[in-house]
């Protein structure tokens, strides 16, 4: 069948917008109808080339919300008509990680889905109209929700339900999921704590509303842009630190005035290993914890003074919020459909798949929190 898709065809170049060929779903697949999908940050990183995983030419997207159209032999989990969002951290339920219950890593795609390619080692996806270009287009994270139809491993998607509209749920395909999951999965943040959190976008200001669902006392944000605050005490920010303000290097000193000692739990948000390291020696002696989630770039390393370690503070990561996806994600499409977190007013652009490249540029130049392309 034919669907329209934002190709990036090469590093650096904008998407465009192709009429490609997609073959139908093989055994344990599904055919999904993807009706909106975010644009993200990785999305940019791995479209500038940077991505050590990233092939071209490929349909980027990994936040997309969906209708399943069609299922390939032996699938069970989902019928046609279900309504769905696309997991790049799947869910078997069978293999070793997943039946440890100690990690969302699902492992049993992992190997093709980092080359782009379904299972079965080859791609759904083609493009013969540009033929001098090559016709085979990869997969990317295992979502290429730039398409309008998309093919994915059953156990990639999450079933949710049918009322939630899809240009908001999803978001829940990743940012949403990785900021207040990472509170709730990751850090089990306990009420009463001081939180602090590094970098005010789309994930930092899902890390405040999670830390505000689970009942953190202060929660303290850390930007050195002063333009998110007011988005950030919507959320839930108690108080606020300018790095730019208190000095660079006083940042540490900062958050352990304002919270007795030092953080319970700080959370990167930024993908900056000097901020990395700040959010680690904010924690309190003995107990506090940081959790990593924003990505450094290809090669860079993180340093502490172990010392820091053997005084009990303790340094995780965390991906896809620690959620399994097909059995957390649901949830928390309930959550926002019952109002219990604010998805509404972090989508601060919706766009038609023609202007696509118009949300990579509001990204770049800092003006939206989350761009949504709408089918
Ligand atoms: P964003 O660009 O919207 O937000 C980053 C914020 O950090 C901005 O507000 C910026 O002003 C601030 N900032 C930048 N440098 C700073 C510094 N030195 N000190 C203080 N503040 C600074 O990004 P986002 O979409 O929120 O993503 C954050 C990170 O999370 C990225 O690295 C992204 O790749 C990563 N991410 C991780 C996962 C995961 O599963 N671990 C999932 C999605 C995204
Ligand atoms: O299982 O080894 C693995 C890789 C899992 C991928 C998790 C990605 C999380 C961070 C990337 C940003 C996502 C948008
Ligand atoms: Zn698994």
């Amino acid at each position: 069948m034919k669907s329209r898709a934002a190709v990036a065809w090469a590093a650096n170049q904008p998407l465009t917008i192709e009429t490609i060929d997609i073959a139908g779903p093989k055994a344990g697949e599904v055919l999904v109808e993807i009706m909106a999908t975010g644009v993200c940050h990785t999305d940019a990183y791995t479209l500038s080339g940077l991505d050590s995983e990233g092939k071209f030419p490929a349909i980027l997207g990994h936040e997309g919300a969906g209708i399943v159209r069609e299922i390939g032999a032996g699938v069970t989990s989902v019928k046609v008509g279900d309504h769905v969002i696309p997991l790049y951290t799947p869910e078997c339920r069978q293999c070793k990680t997943c039946l440890s219950q100690r990690s969302n890593l699902c492992t049993s795609i992992r190997a093709t889905q980092g080359q782009g390619l379904m299972p079965d080692h080859t791609s759904r996806f083609s493009c013969e109209a540009v033929g001098a270009r090559g016709s085979e287009i990869f997969h990317y994270m295992g979502c290429s929700t730039f398409s309008n139809f998309t093919v994915l491993p059953e156990i990639a998607v999450a079933k949710v339900r049918p009322d939630a509209p899809f240009d908001k749920i999803c978001y829940i395909g990743c940012g949403v999921t990785t900021g207040i999951g990472a509170v709730i999965w990751t850090a089990k943040v306990r009420p009463g704590s001081n939180v602090v959190v590094f970098g005010l976008g789309g994930i930092g200001l899902n890390v405040i509303q999670g830390a505000r669902m689970v009942g953190a006392d202060k929660i303290i944000g850390v930007d050195l842009n002063p333009s998110k605050v007011e988005m950030a005490k919507k959320f839930g920010m108690t108080h606020f630190v300018n790095p730019d303000e208190v000095g660079r290097d006083k940042v540490v000193q900062a958050i352990q005035d304002l919270t007795d000692g030092g953080a319970d739990y700080s959370f990167e948000c930024i993908g900056n290993v000097h901020t990395m390291r700040q959010a680690l020696e904010c924690c309190h002696r003995g107990w506090g914890e940081s959790i990593i989630i924003g990505v450094a770039p290809s090669g860079a390393e993180i340093a502490t003074r172990p010392f820091q370690l053997v005084t009990g503070r303790v340094w995780k990561g965390s991906a896809f919020g620690g959620a399994r996806g097909r059995t957390d994600v649901p949830k928390i499409v309930d959550w926002y459909m019952d109002g219990k977190i604010d998805i509404d007013s972090l989508i601060t652009h919706t766009m038609p798949l023609d202007e696509i490249n118009t949300a990579f540029d509001l990204m770049h130049e800092g003006k939206s929190i989350r761009s949504v392309v709408v089918f």
